[in-house]
């Protein structure tokens, strides 16, 4: 089947059309992860692109965003990572100032399946409620997610609470205008482009 149709269903903003077309990719054997990042994110770059454009305002970001969050409903069973993972705890959330949650849950539901608990704090997160959750749950990492510009000096300052703190947390980031130049700026412990890479990541900072 074409990822196309589902970019179709989500730029129409049609959830049940779009659980109905990832249903029947799933069923015909498409890889799960093909459908993701296809489908579901490229109907969202596709979003992105018409926002930019004046072709799509606010309202329709959200209710093209609702229709991916339906289909990745679907998928998230899908998803899960076969190897076996160290335990570990990781505060996850969208920086304070910031609303986007779609890429920050991927991340989280990937991390989930990968076998990690996951506290995910949601948007809008301040710098102390990272530490004082990271805390509560005994955490190895905290996790940050940014989609604007604008946020990325919060993320810069919520990472530099996080080492003044000295709670020993490691610290991950990402977000569409994230990179590794910018994580290494921060002092951000590690970075990923994309919710799969988040997990080799966690991984990693898991076992130093
Ligand atoms: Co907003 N928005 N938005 N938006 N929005 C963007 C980000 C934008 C690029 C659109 C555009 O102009 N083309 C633009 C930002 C421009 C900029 O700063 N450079 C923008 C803007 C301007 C705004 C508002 C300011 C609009 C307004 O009000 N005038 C406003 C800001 C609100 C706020 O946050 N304070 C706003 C609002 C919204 C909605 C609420 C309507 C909605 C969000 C709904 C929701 O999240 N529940 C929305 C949406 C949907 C988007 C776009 C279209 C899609 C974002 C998305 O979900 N992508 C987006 C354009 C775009 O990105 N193409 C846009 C799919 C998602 C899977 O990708 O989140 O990048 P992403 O996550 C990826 C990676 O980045 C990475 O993994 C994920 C999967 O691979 N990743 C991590 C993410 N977090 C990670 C953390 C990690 C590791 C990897 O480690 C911890």
């Amino acid at each position: 089947m074409a990822m196309q149709e589902i970019v179709d269903a989500v730029l129409a903003f049609d959830q049940a059309k779009t659980v109905r077309l990832v249903e029947a990719a799933l069923d015909h054997g498409t890889a799960a992860t093909t459908i993701l990042q296809d489908g579901l994110i490229g109907a969202m770059d596709e979003v992105g692109r018409r926002y930019s454009e004046g072709l799509f305002f606010v309202p329709e970001m959200l209710m093209a965003a609702e229709a991916m969050k339906a289909g990745l409903g679907v998928l998230r069973p899908r998803l899960s990572a076969p190897e076996v993972t160290p335990a570990g705890t990781v505060v996850i959330g969208t920086v304070k100032g910031d609303q986007h949650d779609i890429g920050k849950n991927l991340v989280a539901m990937m991390l989930e399946c990968a076998g990690f608990k996951v506290i995910n704090l949601g948007v809008d997160v301040a710098p102390n409620r990272f530490i004082a959750m990271a805390k509560r749950h005994d955490a190895l990492i905290i996790a940050m997610s940014a989609l604007l510009t604008t946020t990325l000096p919060v993320m810069q300052a919520t990472v530099a609470s996080v080492k003044r703190d000295g709670g020993g947390f490691k610290t991950m980031v990402g977000g569409a205008p994230v990179t590794q130049a910018l994580a290494d700026k921060i002092g951000a412990d590690g970075y990923s482009p994309d919710a799969a890479g988040a997990v080799t990541i966690a991984r990693d900072l898991a076992s130093r």
